[in-house]
């Protein structure tokens, strides 16, 4: 195989490796979240819900800790081999890991708590936009409801890991992919109201 192709393909499986605790933070949120608004049903001065009825304080809980489970488990399977590549030596809060948390375990689950809670507050910064632009709770936004929480998961991971701008390219890339196929899943198995 083309040495170049062979490298993309490498680069994609660890893309899906990394997001990981973010994308099942997402899922785990469109699954087991309903309830309870997080705007616990209220509206801003336009006359428009803050964040909607999509936004919902189990969906969010729950993909939070989901987040942390899957870094932990992350973690402890492959710290050392994978997420040291990552957690280059920069100053701030990446030395901080690098230096002071030796813990597999502990890395991992930090990991998963920026990627998690950062998924879930870029998905619910999406609707938020959503609602000011007076788009209706469900109604579609292509690119914006594939790449919210990829926004906000990657920005928050940049607290504490150095992310290379080769990887962020192909994180997007899949994760539009990969969003709209869940979707569709999530749609035949009657989880979502529409396919997208
Ligand atoms: N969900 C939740 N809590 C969250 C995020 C998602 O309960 N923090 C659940 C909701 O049931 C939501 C579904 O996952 O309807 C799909 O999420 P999403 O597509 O982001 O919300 P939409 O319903 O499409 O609403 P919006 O227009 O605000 O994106
Ligand atoms: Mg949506
Ligand atoms: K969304």
């Amino acid at each position: 195989m083309d040495p170049s192709i062979f490298s993309v393909l490498i680069l994609s499986a660890y893309a899906i490796y990394f997001m990981l605790p973010a994308y099942l933070a997402n899922a785990s949120a469109l699954t087991f979240g309903g309830g309870t608004p997080l705007d616990l049903g209220r509206s801003m001065n336009d006359g428009r819900r803050i964040l909607g009825d999509g936004v919902t304080w189990k969906g969010t809980i729950i993909g939070i800790l989901i987040g942390m489970a899957v870094g932990l488990v992350q973690g402890a399977i492959s710290g050392n081999i994978v997420h040291d590549l990552l957690i280059i030596g920069d100053p701030g809060i990446a030395n901080l890991v690098q230096g002071t948390i030796t813990s597999n375990a502990v890395q991992g689950i930090l990991l998963g708590l920026v990627l998690g809670s950062g998924a879930v507050i870029g998905d619910a910064c999406g609707s938020f936009i959503k609602r000011r632009f007076k788009v209706e709770r469900g109604r579609p936004v292509p690119l914006m409801d594939q790449l919210d929480f990829v926004v906000g998961a990657l920005v928050f991971a940049s607290l504490v890991v150095m992310i290379p701008l080769s990887l962020i390219i192909i994180i997007v890339v899949i994760s539009v992919f990969l969003h709209l196929g869940t979707n569709i899943i999530a749609y035949l198995l009657g989880l979502k109201n529409v396919w997208y």
